[in-house]
C-alpha cells in the first residue's frame, strides 16, 4: 500500500485541524470539572495547564501571540512563549483557554475554551489591552458598516443593506457601564439590543449565522486577544469585523510599540488582524448558544467542538465521546 504522504502546504489542513480540537477538548474538560466552584483563577488555571500540555504534543513550532497576558503577569501561555514538539511547522498561535472564567466559576451558558492557529507570522501580536470592535455577517457589501460612524448611522445602513427596518435589526453588545451611551443610540433608531455579560469571541461568530441566532450586528468594547480570535473565526466563516486597540496610556502605546505596533490608531479589517491561512477551534464548557457544554456521564466525557479554516472555508462540528479518561489528567 502506497505510504499516505501530506504536502507541507496542507499540513495545516491534514493534520491540525484534529489536532487543535484536542486541544481545545482537554482545556474545555479540565475547565468544565470546576465550574460553578466559584473559583475562577482555578478553572482558568486548569484550562491552561491541560491547552499548554496538549499543544506541547503537536508537531509544531508553536509562538504564542494571544496569550493569557505578557511574560512577567502570566506563568503559562504567555506571550511569547514558545509551545510544540520541535521541529515542527511554524506556527503563530492565540489561545484563551476559557474565554468567559465568570461565565464557567458562576455556572452560567456561554463559557469555551478557544484557540486559533496560523502560518508563523501572521497573526496580530496584540497587548493584553481593550479593542473597539463592529462585526457583521456575510453577504454584505464591504464597508457596509464603519467603525468609526455613529452606531446609529452603522444599524441604518445595516438595515438597508439586509432590506428591513432598523426594527428587525439586533445588536449583541457586552452589558458594561462604558457601553451606556452605544446601547442608547441603538435604541434610539429603533433596533434591538441582546445584552451579554461575558463572552465576546462567541458573540461574534454569532453574527456569522443571523438566521440560527437573531444576531445582526456585534458593537462595542471588548478584550483585544478576543478581538484576535474572533477575526480568525470570521476569516473562515466569512463577515466583516473592524477593530482598534484602546491604548489611552503611555505605558499602554508602550507595551504595543514593544509588540511592533507602531501606529497606536490603527483601524484594523480582519486580513490586518489574521494574514494567511488560519484555524480556528472553540470547544463549550458550559451549554451555550453556540456550542453544548462538557459532560460527565460516568465513564464518557462528551464534548462539542467548532473547528473552522480559513482557506477552504470548512466549519466541522465534532461531537466527541471520550472513553479514555486519564488523557484529561483529571486527578
Ligand atoms: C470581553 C468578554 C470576555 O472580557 O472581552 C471582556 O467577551 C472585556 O473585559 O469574556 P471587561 O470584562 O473588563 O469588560 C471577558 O469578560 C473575559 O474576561
Amino acid at each position: 500500500m502506497e505510504p499516505i504522504t501530506v504536502q507541507p502546504n496542507q499540513i495545516l489542513e491534514r493534520i491540525l485541524s484534529l489536532e487543535i480540537v484536542r486541544v481545545t477538548e482537554r482545556a474545555a474538560v479540565a475547565a468544565a470539572r470546576l465550574c460553578g466552584r466559584g473559583n475562577e483563577i482555578a478553572a482558568d488555571q486548569a484550562a491552561v495547564d491541560a491547552m499548554r500540555r496538549e499543544l506541547n504534543n503537536l508537531p509544531i513550532y508553536g509562538t504564542v501571540v494571544i496569550g493569557e497576558g505578557e511574560r512577567d503577569e502570566a506563568p503559562m501561555l504567555f506571550i511569547g512563549e514558545q509551545v510544540g514538539g520541535k521541529p515542527g511547522f511554524k506556527v503563530d498561535i492565540a489561545v484563551d483557554p476559557l474565554e468567559g472564567t465568570t461565565l464557567c466559576a458562576k455556572n452560567m451558558p456561554g463559557a469555551i475554551a478557544t484557540m486559533a492557529m496560523a502560518e508563523g507570522g501572521t497573526l496580530l501580536n496584540a497587548p493584553d489591552v481593550y479593542m473597539e470592535k463592529i462585526a457583521i455577517g456575510p453577504g454584505y457589501p464591504k464597508g457596509v458598516v464603519d467603525l468609526d460612524a455613529p452606531a446609529g448611522e452603522n444599524i441604518a445602513a445595516l438595515a438597508r443593506a439586509k432590506g428591513v427596518e432598523p426594527a428587525a435589526i439586533t445588536a449583541l453588545i457586552l452589558d458594561r457601564p462604558r457601553h451606556a451611551d452605544l446601547i442608547a443610540a441603538v435604541r434610539q433608531v429603533g433596533a434591538a439590543v441582546r445584552l451579554i455579560t461575558d463572552g465576546d469571541v462567541a458573540g461574534v461568530i454569532h453574527t456569522a449565522d443571523p438566521e440560527g441566532t437573531d444576531i445582526d450586528i456585534y458593537m462595542g468594547i471588548g478584550g483585544a486577544p478576543e478581538g484576535v480570535l474572533a477575526a480568525a473565526a470570521l476569516r473562515c466563516i466569512g463577515g466583516q469585523m473592524q477593530g482598534r486597540l484602546v491604548l489611552d496610556t503611555a505605558e499602554k502605546r508602550n507595551r504595543a510599540a514593544k509588540m511592533g505596533i507602531s501606529d497606536p490608531r490603527k483601524r484594523y479589517e480582519i486580513e490586518d488582524m489574521v494574514k494567511g491561512d488560519c484555524l480556528f477551534a472553540a470547544t463549550g464548557v458550559t451549554d451555550g448558544s453556540l456550542l453544548r457544554g462538557v459532560k460527565f456521564r460516568g465513564d464518557v466525557i462528551e464534548t462539542e467542538t467548532v473547528v473552522m479554516r480559513s482557506v477552504t472555508g470548512t466549519v466541522r462540528w465534532i461531537r466527541a465521546e471520550h472513553r479514555q479518561l486519564e488523557k484529561f489528567h483529571l486527578g
